[in-house]
This record gives structure tokens, sequence and C-alpha cells, in this order.
């Protein structure tokens, strides 16, 4: 059977990249959308031109124009959206609606992945605030998802070892400390991390596969389930240097938020929810929900011990 026609919104994007990476190299017949807005934004064309030198077809498309993105998704099988998601870059998850719309209008698509790729938003109902906006906003994707009765598959991809492993867990920053690392309570409670170019492989293997068609498939490999002091210990042993542990008890954690800026106290309260309350570990992956090591037991995801190597 051919291969599905794949279709990534969003492909220079932090994990877009890495989706048409993985499409690309999985030999499916790859598309990245070229919006009309990134006009002098020289980062993105070139991306998009490297997209293009490794056989990916760019197609324009505007998601201030429907019928331009209606035009687009009408030439795919499978549309993958990462659209941003990071306060402190730019938060446009909403505007998935649109997309959501113009599959709705083409009607030729067999499956959505919605821009996801974090904690599962539907665990996340008690969130704080102002965190919570994520969650909520991927929620009401969701919904207009199901509404329109468009197959699909949420890939909740835990950590990005990018965001959470280089700097052993620290906020406001992407590489470990030299000195001293903040410790989140008694450090002990279970994450899950992943190498972000393994977050694309395992979302191009989910695409054409019926047992995650209308389901959540977690990225929660069992040697990437750690705590933040495994990880500190990881990262001893490769630096050959041990680091002074500050505890931060939950309560300052939490008081830490006032007074800073709206994407911090989002970013705050993320991170409770991961190394306070352990929201990405605190379930067994059930009914209605795959874990992908074990349906792709093929792939040889990063282990955090290597993945750290890079900041020796
Ligand atoms: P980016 O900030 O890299 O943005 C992704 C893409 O969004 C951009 O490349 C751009 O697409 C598109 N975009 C942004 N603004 C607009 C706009 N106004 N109109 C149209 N398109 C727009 O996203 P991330 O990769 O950081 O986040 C993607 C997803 O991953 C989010 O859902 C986020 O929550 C999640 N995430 C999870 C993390 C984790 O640790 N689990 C860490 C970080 C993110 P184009 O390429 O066309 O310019
Ligand atoms: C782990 O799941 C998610 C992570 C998610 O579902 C949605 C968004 C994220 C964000 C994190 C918290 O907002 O991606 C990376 C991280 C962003 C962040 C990192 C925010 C504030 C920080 O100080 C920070 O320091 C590394």
């Amino acid at each position: 059977m051919a291969k599905s026609k794949v279709l990534v919104v969003g492909g220079t994007g932090y994990i877009g990249r890495r989706i048409v990476k993985a499409s690309l190299e999985q030999g499916y017949p790859t598309y990245v959308l070229q919006r009309p807005e990134i006009g002098l934004d020289v980062d993105k064309v070139q991306i998009l031109l490297s997209f293009k030198k490794q056989g990916a077809r760019l197609v324009e498309g505007s998601f201030s124009d429907i019928q331009s993105l209606i035009e687009v998704v009408k030439q795919v099988d499978v549309v993958i959206c990462t659209m941003s998601g990071v306060h402190f870059r730019s938060h446009n998850i909403l505007l998935q609606l649109k997309l959501v719309e113009a599959i709705k209008a083409a009607g030729n698509v067999k499956r959505f992945l919605p821009s996801e790729f974090g904690m599962d938003p539907a665990r996340m109902e008690h969130a704080l605030e102002p965190g919570r906006v994520t969650f909520d906003e991927k929620m009401i994707v969701r919904r207009a998802i199901e509404e329109a009765n468009i197959p699909h598959t949420y890939v909740s991809a835990n950590c990005f070892a990018g965001y959470f492993v280089g700097n052993l867990c620290q906020m406001d920053r992407l590489t470990p400390p030299k000195d001293k690392v903040n410790i989140y309570g008694d450090g002990n409670v279970k994450a899950a991390f992943m190498d972000e170019d393994d977050v694309g492989t395992y979302t191009i293997k989910t695409i054409d596969d019926p047992r995650t068609l209308n389901k959540t498939v977690f990225l929660r490999p069992p040697e990437n389930i750690l705590s933040q002091r495994q990880l500190v210990e990881n990262w001893e042993k490769l630096s050959g240097k041990k680091l002074q542990k500050v505890t931060i008890p939950q309560e300052d954690f939490l008081a830490s938020m006032k007074g800073l800026d709206y994407p911090s106290q989002v970013g705050v309260g993320h991170f409770f929810h991961i190394f306070y309350e352990g929201c990405l570990t605190n379930f067994e992956i059930g009914e209605g929900a795959e874990e992908a090591s074990r349906l792709y037991p093929e792939v040889r995801y990063t282990r955090m011990e290597e993945f750290l190597k890079l900041y020796a």
C-alpha cells in the first residue's frame, strides 16, 4: 500500500523540524506548509529550503486564508500540526481551530495529529493558573476535532530533553548549572524525558498504525522514567564534579510565582505539576491509550545519560 502523504504544519518549529526529518527518514512523501507571513525570517526560509533539498514538497498556505489551507490539506492523507505552545516563545494553540475547519471542509484526511507533545491535557483539569491555559486550549482543539469526527492521534511526549535535561530541570536556563542545583522537594519524584529526535521518530511511527487511531500515545519508555536526583547523579558522574544541592520546598516554589511575568508563571505551574506532583508518571497507561516504546520496540530511543554527554 502506498505510503500516506504527510503534511507538517509548523515544520520550521522546534519540534516541527524533527517531525519533518522523521517523516523524510521513514520514507513518507512529505509536505511542509510554507506560510507567506514568514516574510524576511531568513532562518525559516533556509530551513524550508533544506527540507526541499531532502525531498520535501513546500506547499503555500496561510492561516489568514482558509481556502488556501483547504487546498493544501486536499493534497495529503495525514496532517501533523506542531503549532507553538511555549509562552516565552509564542503560543498560538487556538489557531489550530482554523486548520480543523480546513480539514473538515476538505474531507479527505485519514489522520490528524494536533499540537500536543507535552503533558496530556485531559489529565490536567486541576492545573494551576495561569499555566492551565496550555491544557485548556489543547482541550478546546481536541473537542473541535472530535465534534468534526476527524480521525486523530494525540501524542503526549512528556519532557523534551532540550528543555528539561540539559539544565538538570532548572528553570530559566538550558545548560547545566556550574556549582549548585535547585532540587524540587526531595528530588525523587519520577518524570519522563524524551530526546526530541525520538519524539519525531515515534510520532511518524503512529500515523498509519491502526492501533493508534483515535488514541493518545504516551512517549514514556521505561529507561527514561527518571527523577531529578537521578539526572543530577548522571551529570555528576559525567562531569566528575559534585553539585551543591539546594532543596526548594513546594510552598517556596509556588510562592516564587508572585511577581514573575506571565510566561514565567506559566512555567512555574508546569514545573510544579511535573516535579512536585509527578503528573507524568502518577498513572497507569490503560484503555484508550498506548505507550510508544511498547508499540515500536525496534526504536532504539536515546537514554538520558547519552543525551547529557552533549553538555559535558
Ligand atoms: P515553536 O515555538 O517552535 O513554534 C512552532 C510553529 O508554530 C512555528 O514554527 C510556526 O510555524 C507556528 N506558528 C507560530 N506562530 C504562528 C502564527 N501566528 N501563525 C501560524 N503558525 C504559527 O513550537 P514548539 O515546537 O516549541 O511547540 C510545539 C508543541 O510542543 C506545543 O504544543 C508545545 O506545547 C509543545 N512543547 C512541549 C515541550 C515538552 O517539553 N514536552 C517543550 C516545548 C513545546 P512555521 O514553521 O510555519 O513558521
Ligand atoms: C512537559 O509538558 C509541557 C512542557 C507541556 O505540556 C507544555 C509546555 C511545556 C513547556 C515547559 C513549561 O512551560 O515546554 C518547555 C517548558 C518551558 C519552560 C522552560 C518554561 C519556563 C522555563 O523557565 C523553562 O526553563 C527551562
